[in-house]
């Protein structure tokens, strides 16, 4: 790979907006953020709702970012994305404009725009490189999230391309972590079988129910690798390709939901729900480009997973704290 775009951004002392700081990954972004030696600026819902262009302007005119991180968007699984499109597609689009355009009239140095694996065509070659983009229909479950999210990194190459600004995109793999929304019909699958698993644990149920087959695969990143990616992205790439992040590594959900099992501790069997979508066969990003930088994922999944399943717990055990209090 001769196209790597290596440049060199130091964070150090920096003014750095993490849109979304209150989601996983700009949770996870705000952490990491932490010993770069940069000031992190933040936005709370109240302060500034980012899909209206005005209050974007207005925030950013008070507060100067000088590099912005794009991590605020709706989001959900296969089952929020397939029955809010509205809301995936219109929310998605105009945060994304509104933070880039924004970003362009502030003099804002450096952006990274956070894109999905979902942009890809549903049956990509796999792993999916980052030319496959724009090659063939996309997966029905999530088209409207990816259409979203290709907009957004077309804007970016846009952006570069007629006012030279330094906007860049990366498009994750699926992720999980603290900070997770966990929601049994909303969520994604890694939340949504934890907190299946644990009720079913506790409860003393014998099955555990998994929506689809079974069988379709997946790739899995914890979300503070990610965010570690993202810094690095900041600070050493310049170019119009959006880059995948992942780990190369896939599961299938039956393996998922095994693994979440015994990280559980749930010992009863697996029941498959085929009511419910599959949604894409296979969805592994191909990562040359990032591992070319430099950069490698850290995190074995069953130990990511132990880690967001002791967030969860926490978080529950806080949640009826404060309600017994
Ligand atoms: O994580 P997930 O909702 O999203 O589902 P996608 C992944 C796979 O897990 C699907 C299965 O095959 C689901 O049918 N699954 C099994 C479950 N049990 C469950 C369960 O209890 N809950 C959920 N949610 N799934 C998303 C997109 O697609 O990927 C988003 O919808 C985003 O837009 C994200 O791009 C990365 O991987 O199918």
């Amino acid at each position: 790979m001769n196209d790597s775009h290596r440049a060199v951004y130091p964070l150090r002392g920096k003014r750095v907006w993490v849109a979304g700081h209150r989601g996983m990954v700009g949770g996870a972004l705000v952490r990491r953020l932490a010993s770069e030696g940069c000031e992190v600026q933040t936005a709370g819902r109240d302060g500034v709702d980012l899909r209206r262009q005005a209050e974007v302007d207005g925030w950013m005119a008070d507060n100067r970012p000088q590099a912005v991180f794009i991590a605020a968007a709706t989001v959900g699984g296969i089952y929020a994305n397939d029955s809010r499109p509205a809301e995936f597609l219109y929310d998605n689009l105009v945060i994304a404009a509104n933070i880039i355009e924004a970003s362009r009239r502030t003099g804002v140095e450096k952006l990274l725009f956070l894109g999905s694996s979902c942009i890809y065509p549903r049956l990509a070659p796999q792993p999916m490189p980052e030319e496959a983009l724009l090659t063939g229909p996309l997966e029905p479950t999530n088209e409207w999230y990816a259409v979203a999210k290709i907009a957004g990194l077309k804007l970016c190459q846009a952006y570069r391309k007629q006012y030279g600004a330094d906007f860049i995109s990366a498009q994750p793999t699926n992720l999980y972590g603290p900070g997770d929304t966990f929601d049994l019909e909303g969520s994604h699958v890694v939340p949504a079988l934890l907190m299946k698993a644990h009720a079913a644990k506790v409860s003393g149920e014998h099955t555990l129910t998994v929506w689809g087959t079974g069988t379709p695969r997946r790739e899995f990143l914890y979300v503070d690798d990610l965010a570690d990616a993202l810094v690095f992205l900041m600070g050493n790439y310049s170019g119009p390709i959006p880059l995948n992040i992942g780990t190369g590594d896939e599961v299938t959900i039956r393996e998922l939901a095994q693994t979440v099992a015994e990280v559980v501790g749930f010992s009863g069997t697996l029941r498959f729900d085929t009511d419910k979508p599959d949604g894409t066969p296979r969805k592994l990003v191909d990562c040359r480009r990032l591992h070319a930088l430099g950069w490698h994922h850290r995190t074995p999944l069953k130990e990511g997973l132990a880690r967001a399943y002791a967030w969860y717990l926490d978080q529950a055990a806080a949640t009826a704290g404060a309600g017994a209090g």
